[in-house]
């Protein structure tokens, strides 16, 4: 799989061939063109090969020492009323000098919030930030806001320099409190996401609720969030700034601040981080711990598992408790998905354990890394030693069932199909290689879909973007059923609520959800954030009950074939039934 649209000869590739004219603008580029790339992307593959910034480590990174600090855990918030500062503020995340970095709330990650759901919550986000960063906007992913609480990037809700605004989070869904999760908030600005979250604009959520809470889950200071958040670094341990670079003819891509053109625009950095700290260690008890694991990176997914060969117990996604249990020797989790895993250190004591990436197809690159691999395949990035005394005999347990799939979704139906949405490339208004939903880049102007409230609705997205991009596709408002992956059942880990999805090339994954609560305009979005900020985002709106609305432009299956799409997706077909 080529991770890269830049080939050895220097030309740059189009993985999404089909979908754009490559002769057009991509051919004949040049060697110039992908050396300013080379050194301007801190990209896996081709990237890494084109030298530059790779090959110096930054100072911190030359003077760190794997598993000399201990893991940070963010400060938690559980007060109804919050207010968190975007600011500056210098965060030691390397040895050396501190990094300066934006924040909210003076941290990276920013202060956990963690609330009882059903219990309306008030955020403030003043901002603090200089004036040149712009304005901002503070989404709360995963939760089920209002379209005016959910931190959207529409003019009208952005906060500018000097402003606040208040979010208020219900955490209601369809009359019940919402289910518990793991969530996070981040800004989400459009054409500045990658940045501003790069910068440190992210922080970690944990909705708590009487279901979640009643099971016999390890709890307390037995259950830990862990952002991973991979960045990079210059020689003075300051973040690099990969989003500024100009294109062939020496403007700024698109409107704003871009790594580059699509296909080639991703921002991997070599670096990955954990709460905040690279190659962390924990010290814990001989017992039974629950561990809320994010993936905060902008483009990178990790491969997780443990290094004394015991599975990980995944209990939950991004949408909290699964219907039961699943043991896993691995986990690929790509950007903004979430899981909650059970990892059982009883009769380990004295043993030291590490959580580790490993490389496969689509994930992290551990020979690209700055930091010591363990070996040339796996890169740890967090070191747990069973040293603590065990405090109190564990009395939690991981039952067989965890909790039940929502009522609506026994009103799925295997064989339908509502939308479809195609995940590809094409170009902007300026004729400029842009990420795209159903061919178009994104203008928050239009709204692509008025699904109706109180409606179950089966959406098929696909990834017409052949050549090797994945994309890992985030939907706004609700929780999604997955209903089948290329035309099977789903896999375990997807046969729940989800809402964060990974897309390989060609894959056609079926979702289902029910539209609740709130009308008004959503997003959806690939989550690797330098193809959301370059396009790969559209807008749907739900709509009251017997709304008279415009046709939506919207694709039927029959319209994957479209010349302007050029692109050879089978036709969805109802899921065969797993053994
Ligand atoms: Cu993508």
């Amino acid at each position: 799989v080529r991770e890269h649209g830049i080939e050895p000869d220097g030309t740059i590739s189009d993985p999404s061939a089909g979908c754009l004219s490559r002769r057009t603008f991509i051919r004949g580029a040049g060697t110039g063109l992908a050396a300013l790339w080379g050194s301007r992307l801190l990209g896996i593959g081709a990237g890494a090969a084109a030298g530059g910034l790779f090959a110096t480590a930054p100072a911190g990174a030359a003077e760190h020492v794997p598993f000399s600090v201990p893991l940070p855990v963010p400060p938690v918030l559980i007060d109804p009323d919050i207010t968190l500062v975007a600011r500056e503020a210098d965060v030691q995340i390397l040895p050396g000098a501190p990094t300066r970095m934006w924040t909210l709330g003076g941290s990276f990650p920013g202060p956990t919030i963690r609330r009882p759901s059903g219990e309306a919550t008030r955020l403030t986000v003043r901002h603090e930030l200089p004036e040149e960063v712009g304005t901002l906007t503070i989404h709360h992913h995963g939760s089920h806001s209002s379209p005016d609480d959910d931190g959207q990037p529409r003019p009208e809700v952005e906060i500018a320099p000097g402003a606040e605004r208040a979010y208020t989070y219900e955490f209601m869904e369809d009359g019940s409190p919402e289910r518990a999760a793991f969530q996070w908030y981040h800004d989400h600005s459009h054409f500045r996401t990658g940045r501003n979250v790069w910068r440190g604009l992210a922080g970690m959520v944990i909705l708590d609720d009487a279901v979640d809470s009643g099971l016999p889950l390890p709890r307390g200071d037995h259950d830990i969030p862990l952002m991973i958040a991979t960045r990079q670094f210059d020689a003075d341990n300051q973040l690099t700034d990969p989003f500024t670079a100009p294109d062939r003819s020496g403007r700024l891509p698109h409107e704003a601040i871009g790594a580059g053109f699509p296909p080639g625009d991703e921002v991997v950095g070599l670096v990955p981080l954990v709460n905040g700290a690279a190659q962390p260690f924990m010290e814990v008890e001989p017992r039974r711990y629950r561990f809320r694991i994010l993936n905060a990176a902008n483009f990178t997914p990790y491969n997780l598992f443990l290094t004394n060969d015991q599975d990980l117990v995944q209990i939950a996604t991004e949408s909290g408790l699964m219907p039961a249990p699943l043991a896993r020797s691995e986990v690929l989790l790509g950007p903004a998905e979430r899981v909650e895993v059970i990892v059982d250190f009883t009769g380990r004591a004295g043993e030291t354990i590490r959580l580790e990436s490993k490389s496969t197809a689509g994930a992290y690159s551990p020979k690209n890394s700055v930091l010591p691999a363990t070996t040339p395949q796996q890169l740890s990035l967090l070191e747990f030693r069973v040293t603590k005394p065990l405090l109190e005999p564990d009395t939690s347990s991981v039952p067989d069932e965890l909790r039940a799939l929502p009522e609506w979704v026994g009103e799925i139906e295997d064989n339908r199909i509502d939308r479809v949405w195609a995940f590809g490339m094409g170009v902007d208004g300026g004729g400029r290689p842009a990420w795209t939903i159903n061919g178009q880049p994104f203008d928050h102007s239009r709204v692509d879909a008025r699904p109706v409230l109180g409606t179950v609705e089966h959406w098929a997205l696909v990834n017409t973007s052949q050549g090797g991009k994945s994309h890992y596709i985030h939907i706004h408002d609700v929780d999604w059923k997955v209903v089948s992956r290329n035309g099977s059942l789903p896999p375990p880990e997807e046969d729940c609520l989800k809402e964060t999805f990974r897309l390989d090339p060609g894959d056609i994954v079926v979702v289902a959800a029910k539209f609740t609560d709130h009308v008004g305009p959503y997003m959806m979005h690939c989550h690797m954030l330098e193809h959301e900020d370059h396009g790969m985002m559209a807008t749907f709106e739900v709509v009251p009950p017997g709304s008279v609305t415009p046709v939506a432009r919207e694709l039927s299956s029959g319209d994957l074939h479209r010349p302007d799409l050029r692109c050879e997706i089978p036709a969805a077909r109802s899921p065969k039934r797993r053994k």
